[in-house]
């Protein structure tokens, strides 16, 4: 008798642990989603979170990023009109001059490269559309994406607003602005012209050491006669000329820092941008399901993802400032756990009880 009230007792013990590392699993899940936090606070958009806010908003933080050993952190804020976004993570080379164009005091050259990246994808439940490159015409589902590029659009102060459909990524319909190729060769109207500024090379191909920046960095058309400016220029221009775009593709705002060690970037979209037709909309207490890459010095298939080849869904949530849990209360994470170790608590109390009457 004794025996048997051994193993109920060591039965239910073992059922308890069970459940209760399940709830411990299932609360460091949530781990994977980003909280944000209600201010009134005016954000500065300059890549620096010096605001109040920043310090006191949770951050979601994932480390060595497929692999990468580069850990990438983010927080959120919410003012009820927009939502801000700070990304930080590791990268000790600043690759934001793709393509630009240097003079050495005797000849230009053309520095090449690519440029560093942050990519978010919005409203995806399906992870083989982020990795693949054709996700088919079968899926029409909308997935908003946000390609901040350190050279081609950070520098004028906006974030590449994408969406993926059945048929591909396209960019957000704009009025105005974007990135254009700084090149002589790509801007001349035709090859006439190009032969007038560069010189008898008409053949020359776009971004080469033959071929010059078309716009300085104050977006003036720079005069060229045989490869020499007529006007005044930097000894060092930009590979593109960018200027936010009006419209649905500029409806994202970054500002950014460099810091030596790690990339530093505040975002800032309205929660609800009014082109639905390319974008998602941000609702209070409506979790919405995201992907995250990270691109160093390169693109397309160079980037590395949070997750890896499978990619880990994570999700923003943006509580309604009436819903907001008092910084006192326990995390709303955590309270699944709690919950799961009071069942536990009342099945324990219950056998218990039983055993003891039936002696
Ligand atoms: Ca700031
Ligand atoms: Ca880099
Ligand atoms: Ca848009
Ligand atoms: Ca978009």
């Amino acid at each position: 008798m004794k025996t048997r009230k051994l193993y109920s007792i060591l039965f239910v013990l073992g059922f308890c642990l069970t459940v209760l590392f399940a709830a411990q699993n299932i609360a460091a899940q949530s781990t994977t989603t980003l909280t944000a936090s209600y201010t009134t606070d005016t954000i500065t958009l300059d890549g620096d979170a010096a605001e109040a806010a920043w310090a006191t908003a949770e951050a979601l933080t994932a480390t060595d990023v497929d692999g990468s050993g580069v850990d990438v952190s983010l927080k959120a804020l919410s003012d009820g009109t927009y939502l801000y976004l700070y990304a930080t993570w590791d990268d000790d080379t600043k690759s934001n001059t793709r393509k630009g164009w240097s003079y050495n005091g005797t000849s230009w050259s053309n520095v090449g490269g690519n440029e560093d990246r942050i990519a978010f994808s919005w409203g995806v439940d399906d992870a083989s559309i982020v990795c693949g490159h054709d996700p088919g015409t079968a899926d029409t589902k909308l997935f908003d994406v946000w390609h901040w590029k350190a050279s081609r659009t950070a520098v004028g102060g906006w974030v590449d607003d994408k969406y993926w459909d059945g048929s591909g990524r396209h960019s957000d319909a704009k009025t105005a602005g974007g990135y254009s190729d700084n090149s002589v060769v790509a801007q001349a109207e035709n090859a006439s012209a190009i032969t007038t500024a560069l010189g008898n090379v008409s053949a020359v191909s776009s971004f080469s050491d033959d071929d010059r920046p078309y716009w300085d960095n104050e977006g003036a058309v720079i005069s060229w006669s045989g490869g020499v400016n007529a006007t005044s220029v930097s000894d060092f221009v930009n590979g593109y000329k960018t200027v936010a775009p009006t419209g649905s593709r500029g409806d994202v705002l970054a500002e950014s820092i460099h810091d030596g060690d790690a990339w530093h970037v505040e975002f800032k979209r309205a929660l609800d941008t009014s082109n639905s037709d390319d974008d998602v909309v941000f609702e209070e207490d409506t979790p919405i399901s995201f992907y995250l890459a990270l691109f160093d010095n390169t693109g397309d298939d160079g980037h590395f993802k949070v997750g890896g080849n499978t990619p880990t869904t994570l999700s923003l949530n943006i509580p309604s400032p009436t819903t907001t849990t008092p910084t006192t209360a326990p995390p709303a994470d955590n309270l699944l756990l709690y919950a799961g170790i009071a069942a536990v608590g009342i099945v324990v109390l219950v056998v218990v009880i039983v055993l003891m009457k039936r002696r």
